[in-house]
């Protein structure tokens, strides 16, 4: 095989059918997923303090709407590097709470997610509207989300990261010896408190995440070994938005000018085997994905 062929452990991935259980639903991921982030925080590394306040913020869900997401990412605590014990739970929760709200009253079936590692913001988000928890901690820093989730029938997103919110994306526990065989084997493990915890495997996907606890080339690693990951059996999320690994790479400094390099991640993590995109830049990945999506089902 040469280096350019796609093995076919990849192909399959690509091509495997798959599906998200949600509060009752099933989403067939039957093309790229895309998920518009919406952060509602005063300190998010590329779009800190421009959407959070309710107005900016609904203005904000539209557009990202029109450029054609499936999903919102509702966040409303930056996991950006701090020194700080964090956002507690109320002012999280009084954050995400009214615009999730605003945006399920005015898109009654968008896929809506809240990024948050607290089951008592999880629990509120649910009660406004959201389908979906997005986990960055992988439920390694509350154990009631899991059980949360399961209550709600709601969707689950386990990213993988070590650490705290305050350094997991930082290089503090950036120590592999083989980074997609431990990100899988952690990974497993988040599957396994998330089945204990009662959630479905139908309503869970997974997220390599792309510089959580990783260096540049690790992040490169954990993309290009998605066919790997796509082993245990669920769909597969990136988020590789803006990220610094993608600034190292394409010599980009400014975090919101690094769309193209952005884009050319997604696209790669598609041919392995993603089905879901977490991006700031809608259109141009909704575009770049279909086009490419085109292309890689018919081979
Ligand atoms: N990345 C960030 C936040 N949440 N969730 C998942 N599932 N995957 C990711 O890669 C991911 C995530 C970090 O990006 P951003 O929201 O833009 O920044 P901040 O954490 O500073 O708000």
């Amino acid at each position: 095989m040469t280096r350019t062929e796609v093995p076919a452990a990849a192909h399959a991935a690509t091509h495997a059918t798959a599906s998200w259980r949600v509060r009752g639903r099933t989403l067939a991921l039957d093309r790229p997923f895309v998920a518009g982030i919406l952060n509602v925080t005063p300190d998010s590394f590329s779009d800190g303090g421009r959407y959070n306040d309710l107005d900016r913020a609904r203005g904000r869900a539209d557009a990202l709407v029109t450029e054609g997401a499936d999903m919102l990412d509702v966040g409303g605590e930056s996991t950006r590097p701090h020194n700080g014990g964090g956002v507690p739970a109320a002012e999280e929760r009084a954050r995400v709470v009214p615009v999730i709200a605003a945006v399920r009253a005015a898109y009654p079936s968008l896929v809506i997610s809240v990024d948050t590692v607290k089951a008592e913001v999880a629990r509120a988000a649910f009660e406004a509207g959201a389908d979906v928890a997005n986990d960055v901690s992988g439920l390694r820093l509350d154990p009631a989300l899991g059980a949360s989730c399961a209550a709600a029938g709601a969707g689950l997103i386990l990213m993988h990261s070590r650490g705290t919110v305050a350094d997991m994306a930082t290089y503090a526990h950036a120590t592999y010896r083989d980074v997609v065989e431990e990100v899988a084997a952690e990974l497993e493990a988040a599957l396994a408190r998330a089945d204990a915890a009662g959630v479905a495997r139908e309503s869970v996907v997974l997220d390599p995440g792309a510089g959580f606890a990783k260096r540049g080339p690790d992040s490169v690693a954990v993309i290009a070994g998605l066919p790997r990951l796509a082993t245990l059996g669920r769909p597969l999320l990136v988020g590789a938005s803006r990220k610094r690994f993608i600034g190292e790479l394409t010599g980009v400094s400014e975090p919101a000018e690094r769309v193209h390099g952005s884009v050319g991640a997604h696209v790669a993590a598609l041919a392995r085997g993603a089905r879901l995109f977490r991006v700031h830049d809608v259109r141009p990945h909704r575009e770049a994905l279909d086009v490419a999506w085109a292309i890689l089902r018919e081979s």
